[in-house]
């Protein structure tokens, strides 16, 4: 069977049989489900084996323990590699019936992996490319938490990536981040099988990749990955290297099938149960479906309860810590908020209903961060190179650097999707709460991890300014118009578009205390006056939508509006009620806060009888939900243009006079 000149017949007998349980129960898991990937598992068998058995320090018993290694299964299709892996080293979810019960509603073993289905998954993969940029973010984490806690944080990140991660352009964003910051103790393991779906992946990439990886600041070696001593050097040595590490592990897709390995129809396919019985022999695996000999499993029981004995000794030393420490390390941890948060915003609310500033909601973020970040020590931002623009960056917070991981802001650099993954990462870690800005039109670049960050329930907050044509000049490549809409379509995720200072800062409070929601804060370039001026301590923001203004006479009309033209609104509010025709206004900054309250309450606040006109500068996709089909819709569903913000708004009719105009129509 060596095919490619590759030995493993000089692994150890145990290794074979640790390695080729992972097999067996991979092409079993996906010959059950008749669906799955049992290609990268088989391929990539020895290489598992020889990392969790040899490095990955982790306790299946204390699946969360904070100093544990973290592993990322970046080529999420093989999923069944991590299932077989969790099931045989001991984690209690992944029983052998979760393993049988691969792909099927309900189980803890979802097509690829999920995070939060099972302990020892450390988060959601798929999306190839993806896992690798989130494991920069978590091994950043590392970096920053070790600098706080250097008696309690020291482990490392392996992640298992294949060849379509490497050509997923996000990859590039990833290593090269990785390189800038030298991130040590991040190890790649490539399956480098030359094998994708279509094929031979010469038909489509021909990188250098160690080359690659070299140019932007990595240490790489190549070993041969059937091949269990050459794979334990090469980790250990890269362990100890003072840059991230690759290593191209040349492997065999489906290793051990006879006809199939080795060619794509081993990537995403049962094997079949003729082949599978001929690999059974060909890998000398006697035993039934689902079988794994005592003996055998006993090796990889072993293996994870090794753990147990380090998890001690690092309760041991989280014990010895102060109380102070001890008390800090389990704050971030935990994520929770200092108690008296709430009460830090409303006394901040109350200073901006005095003063009444008239600042961009961009630059009122700003100010909010500068109370948030003086009273929560967890927060760290950061900015895709648009730090003066997004505004993310507060007065006291110094950049992380390649030589000092202490710091609180991150120069993501021009990579915005790079950036969402990274935040991510840093959050699945854990100690940390990642903001990031870049414009709201760039969202698109990010969308991806974005959708991670809704679908893994992580708390990263998306600072996005610039939030529409009122961005002025720059033009249309910049002018958000279907963002809104975009990202209110995505499942948990609260998109938010405060209209003044004060429900700004309502809505960083939101995103703060959301913990398993992400948050998406849409901020305006040009400036706001301030509308609140009224204070009160009550979040009105939290229910998504309130009366901001009631008529002053009998209430005909309900605008509602977000953000910058809640102001056009008001105005409109003025000439419709001097006409006679009472007229209310809603501030609208969070739909999906606003659907998620009763009946009655959305009911009363859309004003029952009134004509309804929504108003929001960009498309209405959408919209018609709250003003019904005979309601109106003043904003933009066309691309913008480069003109001064004023000029835009007047050209493409988002005024008073339109609203006005538009709520007459309909009385
Ligand atoms: C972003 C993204 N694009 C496409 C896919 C579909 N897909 C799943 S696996 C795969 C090929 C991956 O090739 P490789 O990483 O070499 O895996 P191998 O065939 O070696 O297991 C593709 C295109 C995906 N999961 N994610
Ligand atoms: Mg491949």
């Amino acid at each position: 069977m060596n095919n490619s000149g590759l030995t493993p017949s000089a692994n150890s007998s145990k290794h074979n049989d640790m390695a080729n349980a992972i097999r067996a129960l991979s092409m079993e898991a996906v010959q059950k489900a008749n669906s799955g990937h049992p290609g990268m598992p088989m391929g990539m068998a020895d290489v598992a084996t020889v990392l969790y058995s040899k490095f990955l320090k982790f306790d299946p018993a204390k699946p969360n323990w904070p100093d544990r290694d973290r592993f990322v299964l970046s080529a999420g299709h093989g999923s069944s590699l991590l299932y077989s892996l969790l099931h045989l080293t001991g984690y209690k979810d992944l029983t052998l019936d979760e393993i049988r019960n691969f792909r099927q509603l309900g189980s803890k073993t979802a097509g690829h992996p999920e995070y939060g289905h099972a302990d020892g998954i450390e988060t959601t993969t798929g999306p190839l490319g993806q896992g690798l940029a989130t494991a920069v973010g978590m091994a950043l984490a590392e970096r920053m938490l070790a600098d706080r806690f250097d008696a309690l944080v020291d482990h490392y990140t392996y992640v298992i990536a294949g060849d379509g991660c490497l050509m997923e352009g996000i990859s590039h964003e990833a290593i090269s981040f990785a390189g800038h910051l030298g991130l040590s103790k991040l190890v790649l393991l490539w399956d480098d099988n030359s094998i994708s779906i279509d094929g031979s992946t010469d038909l489509a990439v021909s990188d250098d990749q160690g080359k690659r990886f070299e140019a932007a600041g990595w240490d790489v070696q190549a070993v041969d990955g059937h091949d269990a001593e050459q794979i334990e050097k090469a980790i250990e040595a890269a362990r100890k290297t003072n840059k991230p590490s690759m290593i191209a592990c040349r492997t065999i897709i489906g290793y051990g099938a006879p006809n199939k390995q080795g060619t794509a129809s081993a990537h995403g396919a049962p094997l079949g149960n003729e082949e599978i019985e001929l690999t059974r022999t060909q890998l000398k695996w006697p035993h039934a479906a689902f079988d794994i000999p005592v003996k055998i499993l006993d090796c990889w029981r072993t293996v994870g309860t090794k753990g147990a004995r380090l998890s001690a000794a690092w309760e041991e030393s989280l014990n010895a810590q102060s109380e102070e420490v001890r008390q800090a390390f389990a704050t971030g941890q935990s994520g929770e908020l200092p108690a008296d948060f709430h009460e830090t915003i409303a006394t901040y609310k109350q200073t901006l209903s005095d003063t009444a500033p008239g600042w961009a909601s961009r630059k009122a973020s700003q100010e909010a961060l500068n109370v948030i970040n003086e009273h929560i020590v967890q927060t760290v931002g950061g900015s895709a190179d648009l730090t003066g623009s997004n505004l993310t960056k507060t007065s006291h917070m110094l950049p992380v650097t390649p030589d000092d991981f202490s710091g609180r802001y991150i120069y993501y650099g021009v990579r915005e999707f790079g950036m969402a993954a990274f935040m991510n990462g840093i959050a699945l870690h854990g100690g940390f709460i990642p903001y990031g800005g870049t414009f709201m039109v760039f969202t698109d670049y990010a969308r991806p991890a974005i959708r991670l960050s809704a679908l893994m329930g992580l708390r990263v907050i998306y600072v996005m300014t610039h939030d529409s044509i009122g961005l002025g000049e720059d033009g249309p490549t910049h002018q958000p118009i279907e963002h809104m809409a975009s990202l209110r379509a995505i499942p948990n995720l609260n998109v938010f578009r405060p209209a003044d200072a004060v429900e700004t800062a309502e809505c960083w409070q939101l995103s703060l205390e959301a913990k398993s929601t992400p948050s998406i804060l849409s901020l305006s370039r040009q400036g706001l006056p301030l509308l609140r001026l009224t204070h009160t301590d009550e979040n009105l923001s939290a229910k998504g939508g309130y009366e901001l203004s009631p008529a002053n006479i009998d209430a005909k009309v309900t605008l509602i509006a977000t953000g910058s033209e809640v102001t056009i609104a008001m105005e409109a509010r003025k000439k419709l009620e001097s006409e006679g025709i009472g007229t209310r206004v809603v501030s609208m900054p969070c739909w999906e806060l606003f659907d998620a309250q009763d009946m009655s309450y959305k009911t009363e606040t859309l004003g029952p009888g009134t004509v309804k006109i929504a108003v929001e500068a960009a498309c209405s996709m959408g919209w018609q939900k709250y003003t019904g089909l005979d309601g109106g819709f003043i904003g933009i569903d066309s691309f913008g243009a480069s003109a001064p913000a004023e000029d835009l708004y007047k050209h493409f009719g988002i005024t008073a006079e339109a609203i006005v105009a538009a709520a007459k129509e309909r009385l």
